[in-house]
C-alpha cells in the first residue's frame, strides 16, 4: 500500500527490515547505541559486527544518543547502505512528551537522510515494541511527522517505507496512512 505525498511517496510493506534494499534501514535503538531485542538485535545479527563497532567508536566520543535523537553508521552486510539509529520514547502512559519525542525521532532520521542526499529510506514500526507504546496512537504519530517532512523539505527522500513485521501493526498502520 502507498500514498503520494508532496511529489513523494509513503510506502507500507509487511516484512522484515533487513532484508529491504534501500539506501538506509532505521533501528529502533536505545541511548547506549550498543544493541538489544527486537529489531535492534535483527539489525546487529544481520549486518554482522561492523555496525557495533561503529556504535561504540559514536558513543566513546559523543556519548549516549539522546531520546528522540538519531546518528548514523554504514550498514556491514546488509543491503542497505547506512543503519540510522533512532532513539524512541518509553511509553510512560502518554503525559511524559512520548508524541513529542516519537515525532522528533522521526524527524532526525529523515534530517540525516536529507543530509546525505538519500533517496529510499526504511522505518520499522518505532517503541510500538519493547518501548511499549500504543500501536495506532504511534502509527499516527509517525505518518503524520514523515508526510510534513516530505511536503516541506525539498532535499527529503523520494520513497519513505515503513516496514511491518506483523499484520495487525501492518493493518494499523494501513488505517492511519489511509486517515492522513
Ligand atoms: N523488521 C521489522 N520490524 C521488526 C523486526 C524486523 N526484523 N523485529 C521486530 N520488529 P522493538 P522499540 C518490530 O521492540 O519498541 C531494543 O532492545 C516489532 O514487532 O524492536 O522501539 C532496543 O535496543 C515492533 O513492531 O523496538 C531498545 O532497547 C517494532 O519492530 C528497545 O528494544 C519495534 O519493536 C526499543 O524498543
Amino acid at each position: 500500500m502507498e500514498k503520494a505525498v508532496g511529489g513523494k511517496t509513503i510506502e507500507l510493506v509487511l516484512g522484515d527490515i533487513v532484508r529491504q534494499e534501500v539506501d538506509a534501514i532505521v533501528n529502533a535503538a536505545n541511548p547506549t547505541l550498543l544493541g538489544g531485542g527486537g529489531v535492534d538485535g535483527a539489525i546487529h545479527r544481520a549486518g554482522g559486527p561492523a555496525i557495533i563497532e561503529e556504535c561504540q567508536t559514536l558513543r566513546n566520543v559523543r556519548g549516549e544518543c539522546p531520546i528522540g535523537e538519531a546518528v548514523f553508521t554504514s550498514a556491514g552486510r546488509l543491503p542497505a547502505r547506512y543503519v540510522i539509529h533512532a532513539v524512541g520514547p518509553v511509553w510512560q502512559g502518554g503525559e511524559n512528551r512520548e508524541a513529542e519525542l516519537l515525532a522528533s525521532c522521526y524527524r532526525n532520521a529523515l534530517r540525516i537522510a536529507a543530509k546525505l542526499g538519500l533517496r529510499t529510506v526504511a522505518f520499522p514500526s518505532i517503541s510500538t515494541g519493547i518501548y511499549g507504546y500504543p500501536t495506532s496512537e504511534a502509527a499516527t504519530v509517525a505518518l503524520v511527522t514523515v508526510a510534513s517532512f516530505l511536503t516541506s523539505e525539498p532535499q527529503a527522500p523520494d520513497r519513505v517505507r515503513f516496514v511491518l513485521y506483523d499484520t495487525l501493526t501492518f493493518a494499523t498502520y494501513a488505517g492511519a496512512l489511509d486517515a492522513l
